[in-house]
């Protein structure tokens, strides 16, 4: 299966905290992946960051290592759904033995899969239409076809 990387990268800098957030879209599932990286210093040996990554609609999931079943595990102090994507909070003090500037790093890495779908998602998936290994292979029997239309259609964006 050839992912599709979607230009979604982006990299945020603060003095305190710095952000990479990567995407790969999957037919209806998008991959997101990165870090957050914590910078210590002298000056604010006590940074802190919260913020939203953005994930659009749909039904969050993670890694099989996750300790709650079909939630993703996500490595920050607090995470929380909310519209449009994932707020997220890390804070950390540093040890007072640590020579500073020390930056902590967390990866994350969870799936956001859409729930509703509509005519582009539809074109994608005709596009693939008789081929196996295609992530628009909803039902998962190996190949797309009117099985996986019924399901986008039974999943259509009433807005
Ligand atoms: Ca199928």
């Amino acid at each position: 299966m050839i992912a599709t990387l979607i230009a979604a990268m982006f990299l945020s800098q603060g003095s305190e905290w710095s952000l990479e957030h990567n995407t790969i879209e999957q037919g209806p599932a998008t991959v997101h992946y990165g870090h957050v990286r914590l910078h210590m210093t002298k000056e604010n040996p006590y940074p802190c960051m919260t913020g939203v990554l953005l994930t659009g609609k749909g039904s969050l999931s993670g890694p099989p290592t996750s300790s709650t079943p079909n939630e993703p595990l996500l490595p920050f102090d607090t995470w929380e759904k909310v519209e449009g994507g994932v707020r997220i909070t890390f804070c950390r003090s540093a040890d007072e033995r640590q020579l500073l500037p020390v930056s902590t790093l967390k990866n994350f890495y969870f799936i956001v899969t859409r729930e509703e779908f509509d005519g582009k998602d539809m074109a994608k998936l005709l596009g693939d239409w008789g081929k196996s290994g295609s992530f628009w292979d909803l039902n998962g029997d190996g190949v797309v076809d009117g099985g996986d239309l019924t399901i986008l259609l039974s999943k259509w964006a009433t807005n």
